[in-house]
């Protein structure tokens, strides 16, 4: 009983600084399930969303390493859940919702980026690659995507 009131007293904390307050990000990127793939959107050059430098792609989510990093959750249908094992963080992507989550990814890689909610019958196919860049990967991965005229 008083581990468990332990557990809680300690949790809330940990709780109120993953889910409580989202710190300012470097980086605002969309990512919307539908049967059954992970949507991304990257803002652009201009780091915003919606506008005409958007670019989407599917299943592959490029961020930089040591970076704040916002998911802007959406879903297109039913629920899904997206999962970054690696990171620990999972998140329930619900239609009509935006749900923000974020990351800061410590280590270079390529990571699994599946959906963790049963959500029809191409759900155990859904998946896609989370790739964390250096610093110099990532500029560089920038640049081929939106070349500068
Ligand atoms: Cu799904």
């Amino acid at each position: 009983m008083f581990l468990d009131l332990w557990i809680d007293f300690r949790g809330a904390e940990v709780w109120a600084k993953i889910k409580g307050r989202v710190p300012s990000s470097d980086l605002v990127i969309q990512v919307t399930g539908k049967q059954f793939n992970w949507e991304i959107v990257y803002p652009g050059p201009d780091g915003r969303l919606g506008t005409v430098d958007d670019l989407q792609m599917e299943n592959e989510l490029h961020v930089p390493v040591g970076k704040v990093v916002r998911v802007a959750l959406k879903s297109k249908d039913v629920i899904h859940s997206f999962f970054l094992p690696n990171l620990r963080l999972k998140q329930d992507a619900v239609p009509g919702r935006e749900i923000v989550a974020w990351f800061e990814a410590t280590k270079p890689g390529k990571y699994e980026m599946p959906c963790a909610e049963l959500c029809g019958f191409g759900h155990s196919g859904m998946g896609g690659w989370l790739y964390v860049h250096t610093a110099e990967e990532y500029e560089n991965w920038v640049k081929e995507r939106w070349p500068e005229k």
